[in-house]
């Protein structure tokens, strides 16, 4: 029997994060099952290339008046919300992030004096970050009470959530996927040139929005003692606050040569595929989305143990686990990938094998649309 066309509307940020790839990828597999998908946002998420017929866009807009210190972009995203309930009919709101993506939707659907029910996924930082500022601790709560059923991207950050919230909705873990067609490995004669890196040079790389909770120093740190031993670059690639002055540091310790900065890139699958190692030593990660695009392409991973990673990560099989902090010892755990073969490429094998039996898109978008489905029977 077939199953009815579901009518989702999507609350997310539209940025370059790991929720916002992951709500715009899922919507996209979800549009190509047949549902018909409306993104409510400030602006079309970034992985909106292509036009999909199943795929739709309400802006939310909100403007500047003078009396408002801050515009209040909550309440005109509750109104959006509420008017799409109604005039597209909608069967569930997925909801990308707590606060403030929960609240608005539950104000939505008081406004609609609608039935309808809300999935809330929780991330990451809006409960290891948010969830401890006393300003915000309660209305989180309240929007993950609200909701009808509550995912997290992995089991420690469901742990946490339960053991700092108590909340009363159930919280069930469905991890992130990868976008296969995406990221596999790519042939990349041309990108050595271009970024002048030998063809005998190994590659590191991290990939991130670069905030403090990323904890970039470490790698540096990590890279100073790696290179006095191998011939090897580092690239850092991406954007974000902790950028200009980590630059600087870079050049002051007059490393500029070996640390390439790259900016924001829509060649990762490419430059992934060029590198040797992935390195992720934050001191936060509900899931760490960018060691399934780096397993995919085949490279191990060197990282903290620390949130979600050890969920991914499994030490010794696909890379390499170290406590936050432990410059020396991501610094041995890296120069055993580059100089021990086999066991490189046992890893390489590992990693993709990870990604396979653990976080196909079809496995996880599956348990995905089973909830979607149970939640908009509720209605
Ligand atoms: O890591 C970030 O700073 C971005 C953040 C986001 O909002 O996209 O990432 C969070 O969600 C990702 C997708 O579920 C996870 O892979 C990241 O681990 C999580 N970040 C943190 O927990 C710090």
């Amino acid at each position: 029997q077939q199953q009815r066309r579901l009518k989702v509307g999507v609350i997310c940020y539209p940025s370059l994060g790991g929720s916002g790839v992951v709500a715009t990828e899922l919507g996209k597999k979800m549009a190509d099952k047949g549902h018909e998908m409306h993104y409510i946002t400030s602006s079309k998420p970034f992985r909106f290339l292509d036009a999909h017929p199943n795929i739709q866009f309400h802006e939310v807009k909100i403007e500047g008046y003078a009396v408002f210190k801050y515009p209040p972009y909550d309440i005109a995203l509750a109104n959006r919300i509420a008017q799409v309930i109604q005039t597209e009919g909608l069967d569930l709101l997925h909801v990308h992030y707590a606060v403030p993506h929960a609240i608005s939707a539950v104000l939505a659907k008081d406004m609609a004096d609608s039935a309808i029910g809300i999935i809330t996924t929780l991330h990451g930082t809006d409960v290891t970050i948010l969830g401890y500022d006393p300003a915000l601790k309660n209305t989180l709560s309240y929007g993950i009470n609200k909701s009808d059923r509550v995912t997290a991207v992995s089991d420690s950050l469901k742990n946490e959530t339960i053991e700092l919230l108590h909340p009363t909705t159930e919280i069930e873990t469905i991890y992130n996927f990868i976008d296969e067609e995406k990221y596999f490995p790519h042939e990349t004669v041309y990108l050595r040139e271009e970024l002048g890196i030998a063809p005998d040079e190994k590659i590191l790389i991290h990939i991130s929005n670069f905030r403090k909770v990323k904890c970039i120093p470490d790698i540096i740190e990590s890279f100073e003692l790696i290179r006095r031993k191998h011939n090897v670059k580092l690239l850092l690639v991406g954007e974000g606050p902790e950028k200009f002055e980590l630059e600087q540091d870079v050049q002051k310790a007059g490393l500029q040569e070996d640390i390439l900065f790259l900016g924001k890139r829509d060649d990762l699958p490419e430059l992934l595929s060029e590198s040797d190692v992935m390195l992720l030593l934050s001191e936060k990660e509900a899931f760490g989305l960018v060691l399934l695009e780096a397993f995919a392409c085949r490279v191990p991973a060197v990282a903290t143990a620390i949130g979600g990673i050890p969920e991914v990560v499994e030490d010794g099989y696909n890379g390499f686990l170290v406590e936050l902090g432990d410059v020396q010892a991501v610094a041995e755990k890296v120069s055993q990938l580059l100089t021990d073969d086999q066991l490189y490429k046992q890893m390489q094998e590992n990693a993709e094998l990870t990604v396979q039996q653990h976080f196909s898109s079809e496995y996880i978008v599956s348990q995905y649309e089973a909830l979607y489905y149970e939640v908009a029977e509720m209605k």
